[in-house]
């Protein structure tokens, strides 16, 4: 275990504020492998930083990252079975409340999948065109057994497509009926800047680059914090062919 003490600052990307985020706030716990502090997107850090390496997990503002828990096979398999979700139940893009369309495309697969239009946010039995939603595989299914920590099963898998331009602004999953259930999401293809919150709008915050191949635990004091993606990096991964991210988000809904 390497261990010391004091502040560590990180200087977030978008708004050019330099935070000063108590050491406790990030336990970076690193096993086996070696990977620079960059690599997890945090930067402009003082010597005084408080690391513990012990599982291959950041947790940052109770956000869990398992760092590149899927490997390159594993990544190429998940894309297979997304597109079989996509073909049938075809990607679309929702409005929002606001009258905008989303720039991320969407589609789902499970009992339920999220859906939004003017009239707002909702979970839905049949994808927009009538069609039931395709199974969740048992290949998405075994990441939520591997890190959720629970029993209970999720009902929703969202399928989230960035291109180049796409983003997801600020919000809270809230929409579910029981927060004691995590939300579990997966990156695939283009590196993702994700943007943590906390509880409430507004406040500081601190953002992590995501990867091919990370997982993501909102659970406890994350389940309800607000989180975004800011912006993609285009072409930083070969893992689709025309480059873009995908993102799965898994959820207990009822
Ligand atoms: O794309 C991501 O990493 C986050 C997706 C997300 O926040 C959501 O689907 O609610």
């Amino acid at each position: 275990m390497l261990r010391s003490s004091g502040p560590l600052w990180h200087q977030n990307p978008d708004d050019d504020v330099t935070q000063s985020i108590s050491p406790s706030a990030v336990r970076w716990v690193y096993k086996e492998r070696k990977c620079p502090l960059q690599a997890l997107g945090v930067r402009y850090l003082r010597e005084s930083l408080s690391i513990e390496v012990h599982m291959s997990v950041l947790k940052l503002r109770g956000f869990e990252i398992h760092k590149e828990l899927l490997n390159y096979a594993a990544q190429k398999e998940l894309v297979k079975v997304v597109r079989e979700i996509a073909k049938a139940a075809p990607v679309f893009s929702p409005m929002t409340p606001y009258g905008k369309p989303m720039t991320v495309k969407m589609t789902s697969a499970g009992t339920y999948g999220w859906y939004s239009d003017a009239k707002g946010y909702e979970y839905r039995r049949s994808h927009p065109k009538g069609m039931a939603w395709p199974e969740i595989p048992p290949q998405i299914m075994n990441i939520w057994q591997s890190v959720s920590g629970v029993q209970r099963m999720p009902e929703c898998c969202l399928v989230n497509f960035y291109g180049q331009e796409a983003r997801m602004g600020m919000h809270q999953d809230n929409d579910e009926a029981n927060f004691d259930f995590p939300v579990v999401s997966v990156s695939l293809g283009d590196e993702g800047l994700l943007r943590l919150g906390g509880t409430t709008r507004g406040g500081k915050t601190d953002s992590v680059w995501l990867q091919s191949g990370d997982v993501v635990v909102m659970g406890g004091e994350a389940r309800l914090a607000y989180h975004g993606v800011d912006r993609i990096r285009f072409g930083s991964s070969s893992l689709l062919p025309k480059g873009g991210r995908i993102n799965l988000t898994l959820r207990v809904v009822d």
